[in-house]
């Protein structure tokens, strides 16, 4: 017996509850929408946010608790977007998987670890123990939104603009002062012949669709997407080639990256058996039905063919925003991101965009703050959102972790730098098992060199801390109040930095490094 569809708003549903319920919506079993709608609150809405993902989600409930009234409609019978189902979920566990994975390999047969066996190490059991437990973060995002957040939601069902005050959705007109897209983005997929061939996914169709463990595998893109999920596959025995065209972490998709925390990510992921080619362009998809290899024109112009039994698509996003450039008129960029101003309004009055739709970054602080600026604004503040400066990080095998100004860029701005890093300039890695710290300690005393990178930049002059870069482990939650000090007020000294304290032994270093230098008038590198 099937659903059509269920009116939860008088019902309170346990976390456990929305887990079958949500099964059920997935298998077909239940089919149509989830209606969360107030019937006594006879307000017009400020605004329907049109998909609930992180910035939906984060917009409504900002929204809400204002005191303000929301709809907000996803077409998945779930709310937090792609985050949890497709993203920045999966890519965590499996960040994790290969952090594991390289451990396991690293101390094979040493200590406690027994010899490492390949045939143990499967993409595919990741991707399987994802499926199995999605779920829960989906069933939490519903309770949350109705039983802690209040908020009023449609799931399961898509939401038809028909103008900037009006939307349908479960078969039914519903109107609002304003209107907020937050749709979010898909893969680019670049237009090579073969790229429709079996055996090609990307971050989305590799959860929904892989059905054997590939033993070799041609990632085309070097975006942050092809560095994770690279790092994985070669972790999890995937013989993994990368086809950039930029040299990885060095295009325009990332700023602000150091050139010698760069080198490091990438000689830990060389070091570890991936083979990287940039200022590649890639020909063709080889295979009949199913995907046997790429063919590329390397950087120095022979074409060549790479063997593989999974091509990868990690080239990056483009906006989900042809829908509303047609019913609503919204301006676009040549990306196809909804062009915005710092409240998120778009040039329709009335029709504001958040998070991925608006173009890079395309993260998760971005695409919730937007939805905070939004609702805002609609709620009579003026409130604006600069984010062209923020803390950036990905995973190799490592935790890479970055804010404020390479150690090249401070140095065009500003006449005297100074950096703190380990291992020292001009010290191999392999001299000093430094920095270690949690997470790396037991390779500081087998194998130095994969201890990770770290370095801050000063302007030696102001004494200001103006960079802060990291490869390592557990730095990540820093960085985000390391952003917090440079960015804001006066930004932070390297004297203040000395009197911090320090939790020794700290992923990053840097705290007991400014201690050793700050007592100098005259600040030099360490
Ligand atoms: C997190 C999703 S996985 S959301 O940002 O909390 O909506």
């Amino acid at each position: 017996m099937t659903t059509d569809g269920m009116d939860i708003r008088d019902i309170s549903i346990s976390n456990a509850e929305w887990r079958v319920i949500i099964d059920d919506f997935e298998s077909g079993v239940n089919q149509g929408p989830i209606l969360n709608i107030d019937p006594d609150d006879d307000r017009e809405y400020d605004a329907i946010f049109i998909g609930g993902g992180a910035g939906g989600r984060f917009g409504s409930a900002y929204m809400k608790a204002a005191g303000g009234r929301q709809l907000t409609i996803d077409r998945w019978p779930f709310l937090g977007g792609s985050c949890p189902h497709l993203a920045c979920v999966p890519h965590h566990l499996f960040s994790e998987a290969a952090r594991e994975l390289d451990y396991a390999r690293t101390f094979s047969g040493r200590f406690w670890y027994p010899e490492f066996d390949e045939s143990k190490a499967s993409i595919l059991e990741m991707v399987q123990l994802f499926l199995s437990g999605r779920n829960s973060a989906h069933s939490f995002m519903n309770y949350q939104s109705k039983e802690q957040l209040g908020m009023e939601y449609i799931l399961n069902a898509s939401a038809t603009v028909i103008d900037a005050n009006t939307v349908e959705a479960a078969g039914r007109i519903f109107k609002a002062k304003n209107i907020v897209i937050g749709t979010g983005s898909s893969t680019r997929v670049p237009e090579v012949p073969g790229i429709g061939l079996k055996g090609v996914y990307d971050y989305a169709t590799l959860i929904e669709e892989l059905d054997y463990d590939p033993r070799s595998c041609v990632i085309i893109g070097g975006s942050k997407v092809a560095i994770e999920y690279g790092s994985f596959f070669q972790a999890a025995g995937c013989q993994t080639t990368i086809l950039a065209r930029s040299p990885l972490m060095a295009g325009t998709g990332l700023h602000h990256v150091d050139d010698d925390l760069r080198e490091y990510v990438v000689w830990g992921m060389r070091e570890r058996g991936i083979v990287i080619h940039d200022g590649t362009e890639t020909l063709e998809v080889l295979g009949d039905d199913r995907v046997t290899g790429v063919r590329v024109r390397l950087s120095d112009g022979t074409v060549t063919d790479i063997p593989c039994e999974m091509v990868f698509i990690g080239t990056g996003e483009r906006a989900n925003s042809d829908e509303y450039v047609k019913t609503l008129g919204v301006a676009v960029d040549d990306r196809d991101s909804i062009i915005v101003d710092a409240h998120m309004r778009t040039n329709v009055p009335g029709v504001y965009a958040i998070g991925d739709i608006i173009g890079p970054p395309m993260e998760m602080f971005k695409a919730r703050k937007c939805g905070m600026t939004a609702a805002r604004n609609i709620m009579g503040e003026d409130y604006t959102f600069d984010f062209s400066e923020y803390p950036d990080f990905l995973h190799s095998t490592y935790e890479v972790t970055w804010v404020g100004l390479s150690e090249r860029e401070a140095r065009e701005k500003y006449d005297n730098v100074i950096v703190l890093q380990m291992p020292p300039p001009g010290v191999p890695y392999g001299d000093i098992p430094l920095p270690c710290a949690d997470g790396t300690m037991m390779l500081a005393f087998t194998h130095p060199e994969r201890t990770g990178f770290q370095k801050a930049v000063f302007d030696a002059t102001s004494r200001k801390l103006v960079g802060a870069h990291h490869v390592g482990y557990g730095a990540k939650d820093g960085f985000q109040y390391l952003d917090h000090m440079i960015h804001t007020g006066d930004g932070v000294t390297i004297d203040q930095m000395a009197e911090m304290n320090e939790l020794f032994l700290n992923p990053s270093h840097f705290i007991q490094l400014a201690r050793l230098r700050a007592g100098a008038k005259d600040l030099k590198s360490l």
